[in-house]
């Protein structure tokens, strides 16, 4: 054991350590340092080597500042947020602390001397993939604005070993590949055990009788499982500021059952090992939901279980009152019902570990927890067959009855004897196979359910969530999304944001309202602006035909109109349509109709699970569509297709500034916010898109003239339900019939007859909810409106800094300021010096 006052010395000498510095020749030692001494590289190296080196380099300037900010958050028992999130999709970490450090200039000299650049030490860094679209990259992005505007808010997910799958093509197929991204080790990470948690599985519930004569429940015969956190540093922007994202990893309790080894059953214990990390073995690969897959919910319980007793933990160490003020200093914001179990819970370890009672363990719940909704998919509403609770966590469901038999009381005593109702809003869902509906779990046991944009939010109250409106309205808000302008124009676009800074100065980025003050550089009498905004533009689009060029082996010409829609593939985000458009245009040329023909190069990507086979036969025909528009030579620069392979958040680092036009198209009332709509528009590209999610906010912020807007609305669709009849549309217009006769004439799958009856069969179906049809007209005609405006430069150079100008609102920051105004209430703490007296080992 070590002798606590030796703790007291080393801790004073920590605090003495010297921060090192950031000068040049400092970073050019470190480096060095790191790579031959600590790597052990002599002679020659890996370039990942040089990542690793300068990783850690970086890693150094943080540590200082993770402490301090650690140490302030705890001395001054500040209320705290924690953002519960089965996804945080992080991406690259080098780049985004060097700008959060300021230290681009100073190891660009530092390793001027070499024969390498920053950028290309930055490319050997693997992407983060923790999650699978849009609701994972959204927790990084709020990460991210939390440390910029010094909130004291932790992210807790899991530390996946794979991470969202490789996607490669064969044939033009989707092929799954394992993304072993921790292959190399991560430099970012640093392993906590002394802060593991056990979490508890299966077992059995015993009522009891506790030492003052109360009948409690008691939890008995679990299997146990270790969560061992590691920890992640959130750099704030040029701030001090550190924040953490504590990744949960699943271990065995002990490394081997010593019991089962000695009686010589060494491959059960191994089992038992392998069973415990399957834990967080692997990201589920779904943007919707799958139900009922018992590792998921072991996943979810398991990130809920462990973060709840780590931040119990950490408040009872400054608390003088137990649990009982514990509502007063934490907030869990829920990332979808994923972590909802978290509401159960936490009444578990308030009344079976801290015996509380009841009445007050709900108030304290009910006032700690909030829920975040992002779709609007019914079937993607999560459920759980009662069955696998009954198993896996059976003193969990004997809570969740609870919360149901209260909450059913309160609904009859509002509304009497509407049986109806009653059932419609139960936990539990009656039927064949009982199943717990997470959301109900999660809206009971919430004091705020948010939407992610204005019309989701409004949706959700007249549609999915309508009866809890009527008991409960005033739980209901909205925060539209938002992305951090850090990642995503200053660290994606450099060249845009030096020349936005040459002219606005720099505090746009902290306060990206502030860029406002572009528009007036959108009149076309600041020659000078625009031809460099267009040259900018144009370098971006040099960038990104690169990339093309070197994953999918197809020359995009940069003088083309570059037309991209990259997200996860799904119905309803309709790339089919964008598919119907391309043919239509290889028609047209094919037919010599290209007069006023503006050039195109469409590029499409996104990843589809793996047990979505519709979603995957839609890769198949872009990419067979692909093959045979490019291959064709009467069609030449006119028109381009590809899918590009593997989209992951690097990849929209160079896609989102060398994109002219983003296809934002799905059907009305169904994508809840969207935020490479954002993206796109932040870096200058204007939107086609469908009044949906977003969309409208984005609509509204830059004006109709600079954005084509075209499609059904939620209304017209609802009105059209009953009498949808795809084929007299297709009857009643020629050119769409010329594209179903094609697609139908097995032009585009010569050799393999058949393969895209089922996609074709979809279109045509009167009960196609996407109603892809319903808006191909006025699809294709606003397409040309944007191909005619792209021929005029002036016009759309004008088009495109507007967008850029108008997307201040659009910053993570502000969606996090209104989280915390409206939800979480945290005051902005500034990390300031350690003082020795009160500085703790603990976290
Ligand atoms: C569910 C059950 C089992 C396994 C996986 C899942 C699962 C995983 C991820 C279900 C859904 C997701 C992700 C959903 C998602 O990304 N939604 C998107 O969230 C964005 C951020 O709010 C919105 O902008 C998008 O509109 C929304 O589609």
């Amino acid at each position: 054991m070590i002798d606590i006052d030796d703790i007291k010395l080393l801790k004073l000498k920590a605090i003495d350590f010297n921060e090192p510095s950031t000068n040049a020749k400092k970073l050019e030692r470190d480096f060095l340092y790191y790579l031959c001494n600590h790597l052990g590289h002599f002679t020659n190296c890996s370039k990942y080597s040089l990542y690793e080196a300068m990783a850690l380099v970086i890693r150094d300037r943080i540590m200082g500042n993770w402490h301090r900010t650690w140490d302030t958050y705890r001395r001054n028992k500040v209320r705290r947020a924690s953002y519960l999130s089965l996804e945080f999709l992080i991406g690259r970490s080098l780049g985004n602390h060097v700008l959060n450090l300021d230290l681009r200039d100073n190891i660009d000299q530092a390793i001027q001397d070499f024969c390498f650049k920053l950028e290309g030490i930055e490319q050997q860094e693997h992407d983060a993939g923790l999650g699978n679209g849009g609701l994972g990259r959204l927790a990084a992005c709020f990460m991210d604005s939390c440390a910029a505007l010094q909130l004291p808010v932790i992210g807790f997910g899991l530390r996946y070993e794979y991470g969202i799958f490789r996607q490669q093509l064969e044939h033009g197929y989707q092929i799954e590949e394992p993304d072993h991204w921790l292959r190399e080790g991560n430099p970012w990470e640093i392993k906590r055990s002394e802060l593991s948690q056990v979490i508890h599985f299966g077992g059995r519930t015993e009522t009891v009788t506790d030492e003052q004569g109360r009948t409690v429940k008691k939890w008995v015969d679990t299997q146990d499982i270790l969560a061992i956190p590691y920890d992640v540093p959130v750099s704030g922007y040029q701030n001090d500021t550190v924040n953490t994202l504590r990744l949960w990893r699943a271990a065995a309790t002990d490394e081997f059952s010593l019991e089962e080894f000695n009686a010589g059953d060494y491959a059960e214990a191994v089992e038992q090992k392998n069973h415990a990390e399957a834990i967080t073995m692997v990201l589920y690969p779904n943007d919707t939901s799958e139900n009922g897959k018992e590792l998921r919910l072991r996943q979810q319980y398991f990130l809920a279980s462990a973060s709840l007793k780590d931040i119990q933990r950490s408040w009872k160490e400054t608390s003088s009152n137990g649990m009982t003020d514990f509502a007063e200093g934490n907030i869990f914001q829920l990332n979808d019902t994923h972590p909802s179990i978290a509401v159960a819970e936490l009444m578990r370890i308030l009344i079976d570990e801290n015996g509380m009672q009841w009445d007050q363990a709900w108030d304290i719940t009910t006032s700690c927890m909030a829920y975040t909704n992002h779709t609007l998919l019914p079937e993607a509403l999560e459920k759980w067959p009662v069955f696998l609770f009954e198993r896996l966590l059976p003193r969990v469901l004997e809570i969740i009855y609870k919360i149901n038999s209260q909450m059913l009381r309160e609904i009859s005593q509002r509304w009497p004897g509407d049986a109806e109702r009653m059932k419609r809003m139960s936990l539990v869902e009656e039927g064949a196979v009982r199943q717990v509906r997470m959301a109900h779990l999660a809206i009971a046991g919430s004091f705020s359910v948010n939407g992610v944009a204005h019309l989701h939010s409004e949706l959700l109250k007249d549609g999915l969530f309508r009866d809890f409106y009527e008991l409960w309205p005033e739980k209901f808000n909205n925060k539209t999304n938002g992305v951090t302008p850090r990642r995503w124009i200053a660290h994606a676009n450099p060249l845009m944001s030096s020349l936005i800074s040459q002219h606005i100065g720099e505090n746009w980025l902290r306060d990206l309202r502030q860029i406002d003050a572009l528009k007036k550089f959108s009149d076309p009498s600041e020659k000078k602006f625009h031809d460099t905004w267009y040259e900018v533009k144009h370098q971006n689009k040099e960038r990104l035909a690169r990339l093309v060029e070197q994953q999918c082996g197809i020359v995009f010409n940069p003088h083309s109109m570059f037309d991209v829609q990259v997200k996860r593939i799904h119905e309803y985000k309709r790339q089919l349509l964008n598919v119907l458009h391309v043919i239509h245009l290889y028609n047209r040329i094919k037919a010599g109709h290209v007069e006023n023909w503006t050039n195109r190069c469409v590029l499409i990507g996104g990843k589809a699970a793996p047990g979505y086979s519709r979603a995957k036969m839609i890769i198949k025909l872009i990419n067979n569509v692909s093959s045979v528009i490019n291959e064709d030579p009467d069609i030449g620069d006119l028109l381009k297709l590809t899918f590009l392979p593997n989209f992951s958040v690097s990849a929209m680092e160079i896609i989102a500034p060398g994109t002219d036009l983003s296809e934002q198209i799905s059907t009305a009332g169904k994508e809840a916010s969207g935020t490479g709509n954002m993206k796109f528009m932040m870096n200058g590209a204007l939107t086609i898109g469908t009044y949906d999610g977003a969309n409208i906010e984005i609509l509204d912020a830059v004006g109709k003239n600079n954005f084509f807007l075209f499609g059904h609305r939620v209304e017209d669709l609802a009105a059209m339900k009953e009498h949808y009849n795809p084929q007299s549309i297709i009857d009643g217009d020629e050119d769409l019939r010329k594209v179903m006769n094609l697609l139908e004439s097995g032009h585009f799958n010569i050799d393999e007859p058949g393969i895209f009856n089922d996609l074709i069969d979809t279109l045509k179906d009167r009960h196609d909810p996407w109603f892809t049809l319903a808006d191909f007209r006025d699809y294709i005609d606003t397409q040309q409106r944007a191909a005619d405006c792209y021929r005029d430069r002036q016009q759309w150079i004008k088009m495109s800094i507007m967008n850029t100008a108008c997307c201040g609102m659009f910053s993570s920051d502000r969606t996090i300021e209104e989280y915390n105004n409206d939800i979480w209430k945290l005051d902005q703490i500034k990390p300031g010096p350690i003082n020795p007296t009160t500085a703790e080992p603990s976290r």
